[in-house]
């Protein structure tokens, strides 16, 4: 296609402006669109709304060739990428891409191509967002497709530009078309197929890893039953050829994985026993991690916990999903007093301390949750504040000689 057509991207969060940035940068002239009238003007006055690292560079790279703006425009090709939450009962609440598709239906025209990213569940785009499309004109000719993102948050730059892309279209043609665009900017391989496959390909990949990372759980909670190191052992599984265990921790965040399972889950005919399970032990990890620092509290009167990160996984500011909130709201329970740092998250429901020294005064333990490279150069000799010395690592990232040298009692979760 060729560059000087206009694309729109609906959706400026984590994917849809790394997109938009690598679309304009290559070439084409970018219109993003946002309600969130803030991002907007943050945006236009050229700052970022959230770090990714590389983002700034080709944000500078983009910006000459992108407009942005709270109000849908006319273009030849429109991304959807705003989010998929799932509602209470845990089924995909479509309300956002609905309402972007019923934006794109005001300003499209024969001929343009509608290309989803947002994570959808099967025969979405066929059976919801193209009769939302077509409402106005039955006969109209529209291209629709599937492009689902691949990238991790933390590496969206380089995964975006490096890893292989499944694109899946209502036809062939509306694949193709996909294709063309996205090859502006994708170093990787590019693979066809239909739109359904493609929205189902996306979801079990997610899948895997929560399906993955529950059997580490499980084996985390063994491990501490028979007094063995769950790290060790699942290190020493791993030298075989054709077997890679994922690692155990406080429980699975993000806006993906602890979310998208449901959208099969959802699908199953006689249910979906093995993807639920999984959800159901990796959500089981809060309550296990609170079970374990409360043994090690068992004999301090109204102990206050210090926790460290927040953030759904290290060194990012995302606390989408986050098991912290569940674990903190646990210990509240409890009787708790709780101390929250995070050196990258801000807006968080509770107070976030930025000063490591504040957060441990009279503490009676640590609760490690985010593995932050911050919290590896913390000398806990020159912790003095605390009330109890007391470590619990949900990630096995401290060097547990160095804190209990220092006069620390520690626990690691699978490794009692
Ligand atoms: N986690 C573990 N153990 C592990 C790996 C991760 O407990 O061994 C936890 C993390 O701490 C975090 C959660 O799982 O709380 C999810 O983190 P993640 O790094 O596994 O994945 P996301 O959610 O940041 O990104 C995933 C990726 N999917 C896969 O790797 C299959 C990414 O490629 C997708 O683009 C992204 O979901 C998405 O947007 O769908």
């Amino acid at each position: 296609m060729a560059k000087n057509k206009t694309i729109c991207v609906l959706g400026l969060g984590y994917i849809g402006l790394p997109t938009a940035c690598f679309l304009a940068s290559s070439g084409y002239k970018v219109i993003g669109v946002d309600l969130d009238k803030k991002k907007i003007n943050k945006l236009k006055n050229k700052q970022l709304p959230f770090e990714e690292p590389g983002l700034q560079k080709i944000f500078q790279k983009a910006f000459k060739n992108t407009n942005f703006s709270v109000e849908i425009q006319p273009a030849d090709v429109f991304i959807i990428a705003v989010p998929t939450p799932i509602t209470n009962n845990k089924k995909a609440d479509l309300r956002f891409v609905k309402q972007a598709a019923g934006d794109i239906s005001r300003v499209l025209k024969n001929g343009n191509l509608v290309i989803i990213e947002s994570t959808i569940p099967p025969g979405t785009a066929e059976r919801v967002v193209l009769p939302i499309l077509k409402k106005k004109d039955k006969n109209l000719q529209v291209y629709l497709s599937h492009a689902p993102e691949r990238a991790i948050p933390g590496r969206t730059i380089k995964e975006m530009a490096e890893n292989d892309r499944i694109i899946g279209g209502i036809d062939n043609k509306s694949a193709e078309l996909t294709k063309l665009i996205y090859s502006s900017f994708v170093k990787g391989k590019i693979y066809l197929t239909n739109a359904t496959t493609a929205e189902f390909v996306k979801l079990i990949e997610n899948s895997f890893r929560d399906i993955n990372i529950a059997f580490a759980n499980e084996l985390a909670k063994l491990c501490d039953n028979i007094h063995i190191n769950v790290w060790e052992a699942i290190k020493l599984a791993n030298l075989h050829p054709r077997v890679n265990i994922h690692l155990p921790g406080p429980g699975v965040g993000g806006h993906c994985l602890a979310i998208d399972p449901w959208f099969l889950i959802k699908r199953g005919v006689n249910g979906t026993k093995f993807i639920k399970l999984a959800r159901n032990i990796n959500d089981s990890m809060p309550d296990y991690v609170v079970g374990r620092v409360a043994e090690m509290l068992k004999e301090i009167k109204k102990p206050t916990v210090t926790i460290l990160g927040v953030a759904y996984k290290a060194d990012v500011d995302d606390w989408r999903e986050t098991p912290a909130l569940k674990i903190i709201k646990l210990a509240k329970k409890k009787g708790w007093q709780v101390e929250i740092h995070d050196p990258y998250v801000n807006d968080f429901p509770y107070k976030i301390e930025k000063d490591f020294k504040k957060t441990t005064k009279g503490s009676d333990c640590i609760v490690l949750i985010t593995d932050h490279d911050f919290y590896k150069t913390i000398n806990p000799l020159e912790i003095k504040n605390m009330r109890e010395k007391n470590i619990f690592d949900a990630r096995n990232s401290i060097n547990e000689q160095k804190w209990q040298k220092a006069g620390f009692k520690t626990k690691i979760l699978g490794k009692d």
